[in-house]
């Protein structure tokens, strides 16, 4: 849509004003104004909702110079842009994130003050956007931050759920899911863009033809045309003016069907319709870990990547850049094999729409795209079966089968009769019923392909995309992940950044490497007893805030032990229940034992159809019920599941631990980035050599790291030996009283059958290795609580962490993306300038 001319005379919004300006009076005007004009109330009759809602117009008017100004310079200039393509973004409340990267912070809270209102109360309010289920949202969102924080052009496309990830009751024990209706009060922080709408084809037919210069092409004839609607949501980096996008697609029925079934007199059979079209962007699916193969995914799929494409081909026009070049204006960064179907659309865009030929179109798509992978296990590799996948997207199937064709061509060449190999690789599975593998379509498709973790990277190599390593071995590189310090240290920890800058200055934030200057503290005994001080302060918030939720004392002396993460065998919250259970029988066989006393805290969601994570989550709650309430404790062990686990309860949690649980099964997490969290924050980790885990280890050396377990080659090596779990619990007297006790109905008020599944699985298959890990689990444990008792080695330990956690900042990925795949310009953005316009 062209946008119409502006008059010279039109008087512009100055730099400086009610809506821009930053200083206490300002900023309490304009709080005032927006809560009478846009919610419509006299302080004296608003709400803490209402309050909310105008702090939050107040910042976002502050961002909108900065947007407006960010948007037009890339365009002005036709600067290389990443398109981060996700099903997910896992946000995280807006407000403080801007008011940090905005540094306007302590003004707003002193003009809250000044207006008598809290602005922690008002942070409460915020409904998060739930847009993801766990690491690999989270992970954009932190993407997201850094890439407007390294000031590069970027947007992140994906999809705008009406309803996010469930909010997460516990009922008897049990995880209850509640639908999450974020939008329910409205969300100041997006923008809609209906003039910017594109239209999504679905299901039909293709036909071929001969154009009229006679080349042969092919014509799609949808069943269905849906819309898509662009939401916006600026991204500001932090202490930079470049602010950038988040463009999130909501589906909405096209008028034409709604009006051919109304003429036709079937009115509800039009509304049908219309709500079949917007069902599309209604719900997030829920799994982590693991795919469904539900139609609904793979239109929630190609909706929100076609929406996106046809988006970055109306952003070229507009700038008037060539087709041609559009891998030299774009890099598409595929977040997982969810958005791989772009492989194939920008195939058809690029032939169908624009005539381009089949070699031209191609080596255009291997140079825009590159996919990262988050998981080796084998249930999450998507694959479509293939009736599913034509009925829906005919074309894109008979482009797959090009794509494919010339692909085995090349197999062949570099490995000549070779034809196992042909059907491993293949795009299609032909094993049994036929699929299409998504990996490799992303593989074949995109000239970079990345683990998340070094040893995840190695592992792909090895293992899942072996052979595609070898006929493609300089597409490889590994980016380890990382994660904002803005808002994971930053905004959540302010006592923890007032002392690090009081000593270092506040470059830290923006450069993490620098926290190695706080290195030259450790033997600094005053240093030392300020950082343990906050770290006891923390732990009395969070006791407060645990007190005021659940209505149980938990003791900030003891040693906070926390394990947050989504709920997954491999994860291995029930090896940590194993654990209680072990201190627990302890305290039973000897009342007196001299133990450390410990809060174990969990807190995760399970997916709703996962079975025996959901049992996990009731043993937890069991265990709870038994071990608080027994005399004999004496408020030395307490457990608490924390219910309904989120960003903005992240954000209380990671400064409050003592002990970072990471310990799931060595070569299972890809990467993990709630390890980051912690150890930044100054928390001590107990974990396997997994995921990142082995490089957070490197970092902050061995003696500040808990390490334990059998690594990934003894891993393989156990099962490939015939593993028997039975060995174990039949030699390791406390492992079997602990099983032995949750089997006779101990935490289950005399219920044999409750545990069952659990436990038969572990006792007969085990998959995960508990019982191997077990032994050495908890001997690292009981060398934990040993050095919590010596305070002075335990603060030195946990302040080498936080000092040697900045290769975890999502800038030093990001640099690594920008470094080895994206090839990207940082672009500075001039607020002084007033650039007229918009894209
Ligand atoms: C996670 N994956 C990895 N997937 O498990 C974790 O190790 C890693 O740190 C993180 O990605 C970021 O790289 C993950 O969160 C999902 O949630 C998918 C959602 C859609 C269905 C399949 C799983």
């Amino acid at each position: 849509m062209q946008t119409a001319p502006i008059p010279p005379e039109c008087p512009t919004v100055r730099v400086e004003d009610d809506r821009t300006g930053l200083d206490i009076e300002t900023l309490k005007r304009a709080f005032l104004d927006n809560l009478f004009y846009i919610q419509g109330k006299f302080p004296e009759i608003a709400t803490q909702n209402d309050y909310y809602m105008a702090l939050a117009y107040t910042v976002r008017d502050r961002l909108f110079r900065r947007w407006l100004n960010t948007a037009e310079t890339y365009s002005k200039q036709g600067a290389r842009t990443v398109c981060y393509l996700s099903a997910e973004f896992l946000m995280g409340p807006h407000l403080g994130n801007n008011l940090i990267n905005l540094g306007i912070f302590d003004t707003v809270k002193q003009a809250m003050t000044e207006l008598g209102l809290d602005l922690d109360e008002l942070f409460e309010k915020e409904e998060e956007p739930g847009l993801g289920n766990g690491g690999l949202g989270r992970l954009a969102a932190c993407y997201l931050d850094s890439l407007a924080s390294l000031e590069t052009p970027s947007i992140g496309y994906g999809i705008r759920y009406e309803f996010g990830i469930f909010d997460q009751d516990i009922k008897d024990g049990w995880q209850v899911e509640v639908t999450d209706k974020w939008l329910r009060f409205g969300n100041p922080w997006e923008v809609a863009r209906p003039e910017w709408e594109v239209e999504v084809k679905f299901g039909g037919h293709t036909q071929a033809f001969t154009d009229e210069h006679g080349n042969y092409r092919v014509l799609w004839v949808p069943d269905k045309v849906v819309r898509g609607v662009p939401y916006d949501t600026p991204i500001s980096g932090y202490k930079v003016n470049s602010c950038n996008t988040l463009r999130l697609w909501a589906a909405e029925a096209t008028d034409s069907f709604d009006f051919d079934a109304f003429n036709a007199g079937d009115y509800s059979g039009a509304v049908f319709k219309k709500m079949e079209s917007e069902t599309i962007s209604k719900v997030l699916y829920p799994n982590d870990n693991m795919t469904q193969g539900k139609i609904l995914r793979l239109e929630q799929q190609f909706f929100f990547v076609s929406c996106s494409l046809q988006d970055m081909f109306r952003i070229l026009k507009r700038q008037n850049i060539a087709i041609e070049r559009f891998h030299e204006k774009f890099t598409i960064q595929l977040n997982d094999t969810h958005p791989t179907i772009a492989v194939a659309e920008l195939m058809r865009l690029l032939m169908d729409e624009y005539g381009m030929e089949w070699d031209k179109a191609w080596s255009i798509v291997t140079s825009t795209f590159a996919y990262t992978n988050h998981t080796l296990l084998p249930e999450a590799l998507e694959r479509w079966p293939i009736s599913l996948f034509g009925s829906m997207l005919p074309r894109h199937l008979e482009i797959i089968y090009e794509i494919n064709r010339h692909f085995l061509d090349d197999i062949r060449i570099k490995f000549p009769d070779d034809l196992d190999r042909l059907s491993r690789m293949s795009l299609i599975d032909e094993s049994g019923e036929r699929y299409v593998r998504m990996a490799h379509l992303a593989c074949v498709g995109s000239h970079a392909i990345n683990g998340v973790a070094a040893l995840h990277t190695k592992l792909l190599k090895q293992d899942v995309l072996h052979d595609f390593a070898e006929m493609y071995p300089e597409k490889f590189v590994n980016v380890t992940n990382g994660v904002t310090p803005r808002r994971f240290v930053a905004l959540s920890n302010p006592r923890l950044t007032r002392l690090i800058t009081s000593k270092i200055g506040g470059n830290w934030i923006k450069h993490l490497d620098d926290l190695r200057q706080l290195e030259k503290y450790v033997d600094d005994t005053g240093f030392c007893s300020e950082f343990r001080t906050i770290k006891h302060e923390i732990k009395q918030d969070l006791s407060n805030y645990i007190k005021g939720l659940y209505d149980i004392n938990v003791d900030p002396n003891s040693l906070f032990d926390i394990q947050s993460k989504r709920i997954h065998e491999y994860k291995r919250q029930h090896l940590n229940a194993l654990h209680i259970v072990t201190l627990y029988n302890r305290i039973k066989a000897n009342p007196d034992i001299d133990i450390t006393p410990r809060t174990f805290l969990f807190g995760g969601k399970a997916a709703p159809g996962y079975y025996m994570a959901k049992l996990i989550i009731k043993l937890i709650n069991s265990i709870a019920d038994v071990v608080n309430r027994d005399p004999d404790v004496r408020d030395r062990l307490k457990v608490l599941f924390m219910k309904d686990y989120s960003v903005k309860f992240a954000q209380r949690v990671y400064p409050a631990a003592d002990l970072s649980e990471q310990i799931s099964t060595a070569g299972k997490e890809a990467s993990g980035t709630g390890n980051m969290k912690f150890a930044m924050n100054g928390a001590l980790t107990i974990g396997t050599l997994d995921g990142a885990n082995v490089e957070i280890l490197e970092e902050v050396g061995a003696e500040n790291f808990f390490l334990f377990g059998l690594t990934a080659e003894e891993v393989s090596q156990k099962k490939a030996a015939g593993y028997n779990p039975q060995d174990f619990y039949s030699t390791d007297p406390e492992l079997k009283l602990v099983i032995d006790r949750i089997s006779s109905g101990f935490f289950s008020h005399g219920d044999t059958e409750l545990f069952k599944p659990l436990i038969d699985d572990l006792m007969y298959h085990d998959q995960y290795l508990l019982f191997a890990d077990y032994r050495s689990y908890i001997d690292c444990q009981d060398r934990v609580g040993l050095t919590y008792r010596d305070q002075d080695l335990w603060t030195r330990m946990t302040l080498l962490n936080t000092a040697r956690t900045g290769k975890f900042s999502s800038d030093r990925s990001i640099q690594d993306y920008i470094d080895n795949i994206w090839h990207t310009k940082p672009v500075s953005i001039d607020l002084k300038e007033y650039v007229q316009g918009g894209s």
